[in-house]
């Protein structure tokens, strides 16, 4: 099989499917925001960064909003409140945040905090610091005011009882939905902002590459952002969302980029692939793109055109 048959690409807002829109159509002016999140629960994700940014929030502040929205929903099992365990049974949260000056904040391995992004950003803003990890980041939190409570639910708590019984290894892409939101605001400015319960089922202490900056996501405000869901060792391994900026830097478009950036990952495992890895990427122009190694990888892309404003799942 060639390299490229284990890629899947697509330019997003040209050839998102199912929605036909002309080049002008789409974001005819530099000054109209756009939000790209991953998954299909970026859809009220975005939704809500919209609505940051029409009442005069910026990148960051949507960004933070949009990644709230599955971290509180106890149907997502994979971000926040309701994600699956680790083998142990305690929800272990990543997160990260990175805005448009350079500024990034991060939470790793915390627990009991169902907006472990927000505590991310008050990281980035409180403190000298880049990033916070476990009990210290859970003091942290709660010194801020957030608020103690038990994230598993009953019925993440049925599905690692189940898991225990035959503790098969499941990847991540098996219990996908770590949600990275990228906004660009009327500015012209980039933010992020990255979240998950991480692998299901993982050992307990594991990081993934959620909360790692330029792993998980990476903003450069003069080039653009990048961000990565799927399996985070490889996405570590390869400083998957730095990389996706550095080759915009270099010229790559962002599919192109995103690409390039799973080619890297590709040519280590000879061809033995099962697992999956997604990113994201918007550049500073408004560019968009998006890749992934398996099928099935999902964003969700707001953005204003001419007419309407834009709506789209995509799937790849
Ligand atoms: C991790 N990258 O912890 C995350 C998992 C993920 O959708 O993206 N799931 O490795």
């Amino acid at each position: 099989m060639k390299r490229r048959d284990f890629l899947k690409t697509s330019a997003i807002g040209i050839t998102a499917p199912s929605i036909l829109m002309s080049d002008d159509e789409i974001r005819p002016n530099m000054n109209d925001p756009l939000i790209l999140s991953t998954w299909e629960h970026g859809l009220p994700a975005n939704d809500v960064a919209w609505k940051v940014l029409q009442n005069g929030g910026s990148a960051m502040d949507a960004a933070e909003a949009g990644a709230k929205v599955p971290e509180a929903d106890p149907t997502s099992t994979s971000v926040g409140f309701g994600g699956l365990p680790d083998e142990q049974g305690n929800v272990t949260l990543d997160a990260c945040v990175m805005d448009s000056d350079g500024n990034a904040g991060s939470v790793a391995f915390l627990q009991n905090i169902k907006h472990p992004v927000s505590v991310a950003r008050k990281v980035m803003e409180e403190t000298k610091h880049v990033m916070l990890v476990g009990e210290g980041a859970r003091q942290f939190a709660v010194s801020h005011g957030f608020e103690e409570i038990d994230l598993l639910t009953d019925k993440s708590k049925m599905a690692w009882e189940k898991w225990k019984k035959k503790r098969r290894e499941m990847m991540p892409h098996e219990t996908h939905d770590t949600i990275s939101v990228l906004v660009q605001d009327k500015n012209g400015d980039l933010a992020g902002t990255c979240t998950t319960s991480g692998w299901a089922y993982k050992m307990h202490g594991r990081v993934g590459d959620s909360p790692i900056i330029g792993a998980g996501l990476f903003v450069d405000n003069e080039i653009g952002c990048a961000a990565a869901t799927g399996l985070g060792e490889e996405v570590i391994k390869t400083t998957g969302s730095f990389l996706v900026v550095e080759l915009m830097r270099q010229g790559y478009n962002p599919t192109a980029a995103c690409e390039e950036a799973l080619n890297r990952v590709i040519k280590k495992h000879n061809g033995n692939l099962d697992f999956q890895i997604a990113y994201i990427a918007i550049r500073k122009d408004g560019n968009i793109g998006s890749a992934c190694i398996k099928d099935g990888f999902e964003y969700a892309l707001l953005q204003k055109g001419k007419n309407n404003l834009y709506k789209i799942k995509g799937t790849i």
